[in-house]
């Protein structure tokens, strides 16, 4: 089994809802197990400003599904949001993103792990550090020295966390 960290993000239609409805939707992929999940975090979209605040979260699964697969799982669970391509950087139900498996470096046309621009991403890192304060990323180095240079760091840490999976 490999271990897989999700980014989950949204801004449109209770996003929350989105996040945790999306959560059990992983949890039901073929040989995949949920593990834990980030709180929510609010945080001011980055691309245009006229849409609305983001909430994100960060996942941990573990799947025997291979990077390819699993992004085309992912892909269809977006669709089942109704996921809807408006404009560059634009506003979304629920967007998922693999951001490492394991300890895999990969890039292909589709798919680059890990997700390139997650060390700039305040709303990944830091929920992110939650679940994983000691992960080392391939390539970028340890969380802890990755997260003072962070780019998009105007966030909040939201009180709430995604609601509970049960076995
Ligand atoms: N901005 C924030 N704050 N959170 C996101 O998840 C997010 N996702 C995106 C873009 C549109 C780049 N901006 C975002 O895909």
């Amino acid at each position: 089994m490999a271990s897989v960290y999700i980014g989950l993000g949204g801004n449109l239609d209770c996003p929350k809802s989105h996040i945790s409805q999306g959560l059990i939707e992983l949890n039901h992929l073929p040989n995949t197990k949920y593990i834990i999940c980030s709180s929510f975090y609010q945080s001011k979209p980055m691309g245009p400003q006229d849409q609305p605040d983001y909430i994100n979260a960060v996942a941990k699964i573990i799947t025997m599904l291979t990077p390819e697969n699993l992004l085309l799982c992912l892909q269809q669970i977006e669709k089942n949001h109704q996921r809807i391509k408006t404009r560059h950087w634009g506003e979304r139900t629920l967007d998922l993103d693999i951001l490492l498996y394991e300890d895999i470096q990969l890039k292909t046309v589709r798919l680059t792990i890990p997700h390139p621009r997650m060390h700039e991403r305040g709303f990944v890192m830091y929920p992110l550090e939650e679940i994983a304060p000691h992960l080392i990323i391939p390539s970028m180095g340890h969380i802890r020295e990755l997260i003072p240079h962070c780019i998009y760091t105007d966030i909040t840490k939201l009180d709430e966390t995604p609601y509970p999976i049960s076995a």
